[in-house]
């Protein structure tokens, strides 16, 4: 049976740590479905909005060649409906989520990818600041 997996995440300022996750996700099943997520849960959950829009995120994500599908994430307690709809054998996340979905092992497998060290949005921004 082919394995559909399935990643989320916000893919601001895209750097070579999102480019790695999705290749690594990829290559845990057959094909690869991204949601990013939207301008407002991040504004919700961060008080700020993402430097790029999700139009923007979306966009950039999807021309990725790991990356077969891409939705938006609308709220973090959809996952559940998402997981669902998008029929996901496999839920992949960075380390930096451990734990934090092992609610969905009844539907799915969840696997949690090591991080690409020293990279991060947060980082980029502040070389450019400086
Ligand atoms: N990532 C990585 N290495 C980095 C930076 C990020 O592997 N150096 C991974 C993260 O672990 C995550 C993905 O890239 O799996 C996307 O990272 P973010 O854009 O920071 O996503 P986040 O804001 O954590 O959104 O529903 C969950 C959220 O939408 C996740």
């Amino acid at each position: 049976m082919l394995k559909r997996v399935i990643t989320f995440g916000t893919f601001d300022v895209f750097h070579v740590g999102h480019l790695r996750i999705l290749e690594k996700a990829r290559q845990m099943g057959d094909s690869l479905i991204v949601g990013v997520s939207t301008d407002e849960l991040n504004f919700n959950k961060k008080g700020r909005f993402p430097v790029y829009t999700q139009a923007e995120r979306a966009e950039i994500v999807r021309a990725v060649r790991h990356v077969d599908e891409v939705f938006f994430e609308a709220s973090l307690e959809l996952k559940r409906d998402y997981l669902l709809k998008y029929k996901a054998d496999i839920l992949v996340m960075g380390d930096d989520w451990k734990g934090k979905f092992d609610e969905f092992s009844d539907i799915c497998e969840v696997i949690y990818l090591s991080r690409t060290p020293s990279i991060s949005t947060t980082a980029i921004i502040e070389k450019i600041r400086e």
